[in-house]
């Protein structure tokens, strides 16, 4: 029929927010403006992901290309955009991003009540081959008008308003909590719009995939091994677990909210800490899995306990299906 051809009635991200938004009725709408600088951000790094084996975008920080302009290596390039995109919006106080070693406190006449924590483009070594790659971040909001200090950051995961991520895959995802569920929206190009395509996203309780990076395997802790062991010559008749790993978080991830299963980035000999941050990767990705029915576990308790000390701080983490994350942290209680 032709006349259903075209949808007309879209959801778009904004009217997604600004509906759940009108919930609450002391909302000034600061949270929509703030999520829609976060957006543009989004689809500006996008826009030159998509674009960038053609432009030879791709190159060293520093160097510079035929028309004499610096050419910017695309983390460098998403950060800039983000900070600025964060900054103009009016709306935030302080900003951690994975590419600066220090904090950002904006200046007074441009500040807002949140605070974002952010790695603007994650999975670098995915960058030059086109695999997919991710932007991913957390909002917290300071509870009055004192002059923002770090510690107004270094809050544990459990008091994030909102986190959500954006994957850079064969469609352009974002997956967004607010804390009341996971919804997860596609980008149509030619609309330039995120449109609602997954609704109430809910983890599958148990999973058939497991996703950890193995090479590291001989360094591991004994609840790890003992885990990744049975994923592969399980005892109890069931079937053994499929590998996947990208070696991008975002996609990992992604991959694990849909289908099910675990996401892996345990501590080992060589860093006794993991590799992820906790405020910009583990806490964003475990209220994520713990909106969406899953769990998130560091090896000695629930991530989104954690309180950092500092702001680049790493820690171990689990996280992905109920049961499978039951079973790392049964692991885990049985070493003590
Ligand atoms: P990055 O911030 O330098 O890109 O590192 C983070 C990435 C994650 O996306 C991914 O989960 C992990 O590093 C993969 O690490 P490894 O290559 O050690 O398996
Ligand atoms: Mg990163």
């Amino acid at each position: 029929h032709a006349a259903d051809a075209h949808r007309t009635d879209l959801m778009t991200i904004t009217r997604h927010v600004l509906n759940e938004q009108s919930k609450y009725p002391e909302s000034r709408g600061d949270f929509s403006i703030l999520l829609n600088h976060i957006v543009l951000g989004c689809k500006f790094v996008c826009s030159v992901v998509n674009k960038a084996g053609l432009a030879k975008i791709i190159g060293l920080a520093g160097e510079t290309n035929v028309q004499g302009e610096e050419q910017k290596k695309l983390d460098v390039l998403s950060n800039e955009v983000f900070v600025k995109a964060l900054v103009s919006s009016g709306r935030t106080c302080i900003l951690v991003s994975e590419e600066d070693e220090e904090a950002t406190f904006v200046e007074p006449s441009r500040r807002g009540r949140y605070c974002v924590v952010f790695d603007p483009l994650d999975g670098s070594s995915n960058i030059d081959c086109g695999v997919s790659i991710g932007t991913i971040f957390g909002i917290y909001m300071v509870k009055d008008d004192h002059e923002p200090t770090l510690d107004d950051v270094l809050q544990p995961g459990k008091n994030m308003l909102a986190a959500g991520y954006c994957m850079y895959g064969s469609s352009c995802t974002f997956v967004l909590s607010t804390g009341t569920g996971v919804n997860g929206f596609t980008l149509d190009p030619s609309l330039g719009e995120f449109i609602l395509t997954h609704p109430n996203i809910k983890i599958p309780k148990k999973g058939k995939i497991y996703s950890v990076n193995e090479g590291n395997a001989k360094n591991w802790d004994g609840p790890t091994a003992k885990y990744v062991e049975k994923c592969k010559f399980p005892q109890d008749g069931s079937s053994s677990k499929s590998l996947r790993y990208i070696g991008s978080m975002v996609a990992d991830v992604h991959r694990t909210l849909l289908y099910g299963g675990i996401f892996l980035y345990p501590a080992d000999k060589k860093s006794p800490n993991g590799k992820l941050r906790v405020l910009y990767e583990v806490f964003p990705m475990s209220f994520l899995m713990e909106q969406a029915g899953g769990q998130a576990f560091t090896g000695k308790q629930r991530a989104l306990d954690l309180v950092p000390a500092k702001i680049h701080e790493r820690s171990p983490v689990f996280l992905g299906s109920y049961d499978e994350v039951e079973e790392i942290k049964a692991l885990y209680a049985a070493e003590e």
